[in-house]
């Protein structure tokens, strides 16, 4: 009892130095556990539907001033939470390891991403650009230029229960949008973290409207009350595609964007010319980190026969030997799985892909610290892509099958449901390219030589098919977040129509 009592400690101590107040973490009705011990190291209070409510109502009032300030300046409050994020990095790595149990380099990681995609913001906020097209009028000028959508509502998983956020919020509020954010119920002590720092950064800003930002923890209700409020003209919804399936008609009813980054079931094919060393490494970072829990972890393994017998072995060498514990330590590879729903979704799987005619190595339940529910990655050497394959199981689980033909093991990455990411290993610039191309992976992420999962913020993220076909982060992104017109002016004295057209009057 004596370790998760200083978890507990641990973590007030964390959340107190992030600047959360100690009464909105002890005075709660929703008992928060960390995965890594099954303790309580929190109670927190929920938001109510009347809450969602008045916070999407400040968002609006805030938009209302915000739109009209300088995007540039709304950068400068953007700069100023990458500073807070650069200064509570070591903080909230932990808090991120404490509550959703990536190990601490993960947790680290998550935070720098933050402040990654903070710092593209802040250089995007002198861009916003729009296109000046070529006019069939005389003294004509044609633009499109892009302004603030409005509010924008986030709702985020536990896997990442802050880069996501951050992903969304450092875009949006550079393009004029309030946030109003629903985080996982599983961890609503980051995002509180992650509020107050935004607050420190709202304050030494100066005049950032009230309302700019807003987390409202809650259950299933306070969810359905975001997407469902008028004034939400965006929601960026990260989770199951059952959630998707859910959010998505709300959101068309209304005509409100959707920006969904729902389920993945990455693969990745092993080419003959594969550097096997590499591979190793990438399959095994993609399969075992974040226990399995990312949506980009890779879950289908494609080995051609001819580097089969080569590479399965060392990966089932890995497989065995990799080290799982506690993320707190820094040499833990493999942290717990979220919850007991988790581990009972992993077993129907590998219960499942027995009977489907796979051989499971590993997979057992081990020990750890106090009751968090740890688990040997499982290899799951597969005769077919069966149906128990084709599903996604959020649990570090690896389906291994043979090929024989590039074509066809691309056809096999392009079979499963979703699309999120995907990646070839090979040294073979026809395969390589072939997989890029037009007839390659038909997933949002096609990578070479790396694998599925560790994107980096420049890039859009996100995926087709089941995945929800949503893009955040890098590259045109932003435009998201915005609304376009198109400007035709008149600079002449006479007015000509479009396709000479003639209405004489
Ligand atoms: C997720 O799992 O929800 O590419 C996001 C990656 C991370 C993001 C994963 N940068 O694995």
């Amino acid at each position: 009892m004596s370790g998760w009592a200083r978890l507990g400690d641990e973590t007030a101590a964390l959340l107190g130095r992030l600047g959360v107040q100690g009464a909105a973490i002890t005075h709660g009705d929703r008992p928060v556990a960390s995965p890594i011990t099954g303790e309580v190291i929190a109670h927190v209070h929920d938001a109510s539907v009347a809450d969602c409510a008045r916070a999407v109502e400040a968002a609006q009032a805030a938009f209302l001033s915000w739109r009209v300030v300088p995007a540039p300046r709304r950068g400068e409050l953007v700069r100023l939470l990458g500073e807070e994020l650069r200064a509570a990095r070591t903080d909230l790595g932990l808090l991120v390891t404490i509550e959703a149990g990536k190990t601490l380099s993960e947790g680290l990681g998550e935070v720098q991403e933050m402040i990654d995609i903070c710092d593209y913001a802040v250089g995007l906020s002198r861009q916003l650009f729009g296109l000046t097209i070529a006019t069939e009028r005389p003294d004509h000028r044609m633009m499109e230029t892009w302004h603030p959508l409005g509010v924008v509502g986030v709702v985020s998983a536990f896997n990442f229960p802050v880069a996501v956020w951050s992903w969304n919020a450092a875009l949006a509020l550079v393009c004029g949008d309030p946030v109003v954010w629903k985080p996982s119920e599983k961890t609503p002590l980051t995002a509180l973290a992650v509020q107050a720092l935004f607050e420190r950064a709202a304050r030494r800003f100066g005049d950032a409207p009230a309302g700019l930002s807003t987390v409202l923890i809650g259950g299933r209700s306070v969810g359905e009350a975001l997407v469902s409020a008028p004034l939400v003209r965006l929601v960026s919804a990260t989770g199951s595609t059952a959630m998707g399936r859910a959010v998505a008609p709300v959101l068309a009813a209304r005509f409100a964007r959707a920006l969904l980054e729902l389920g993945g079931n990455n693969a990745a094919i092993v080419c003959p010319s594969a550097d096997l060393d590499l591979t190793l490494r990438g399959v095994a970072f993609a399969a075992m980190g974040t226990a399995g829990q990312r949506c980009t972890t890779l879950r289908r393994l494609f080995l051609h026969d001819q580097v089969y017998d080569a590479l399965l072995p060392r990966l089932k060498g890995a497989y065995a030997s990799v080290r799982i514990g506690d993320p707190r330590e820094s040499d833990t590879l493999v942290g717990p799985l979220i919850d007991p729903a988790s581990l009972a979704a992993m077993q129907a799987a590998l219960a499942d892909a027995r009977a489907q005619g796979g051989v499971v190595h590993g997979g057992e339940r081990v020990s750890g610290p106090g009751e968090g529910i740890f688990v040997r990655p499982a290899l799951v050497e597969m005769p077919a892509q069966t149906a128990v394959v084709l599903r996604e199981t959020f649990a570090p689980i690896l389906f291994v099958m043979r090929f024989t033909d590039v074509d066809a093991a691309i056809a096999l990455n392009n079979d499963a449901p979703q699309g999120l990411s995907s990646s070839i290993f090979t040294n073979d610039v026809r395969e390589a390219e072939r997989f890029c191309s037009a007839s390659g992976s038909d997933c949002g992420i096609a990578n070479v030589n790396i694998g599925p999962s560790g994107a980096e913020i420049g890039g859009a993220f996100g995926g087709e098919k089941e995945t929800g076909g949503g893009r955040e982060a890098g590259s045109d992104s932003w435009r998201a977040y915005m609304r376009r017109a198109t400007n035709t002016v008149n600079y002449g004295s006479t007015l000509p129509l479009a396709q000479g057209v003639k209405f004489e009057i």
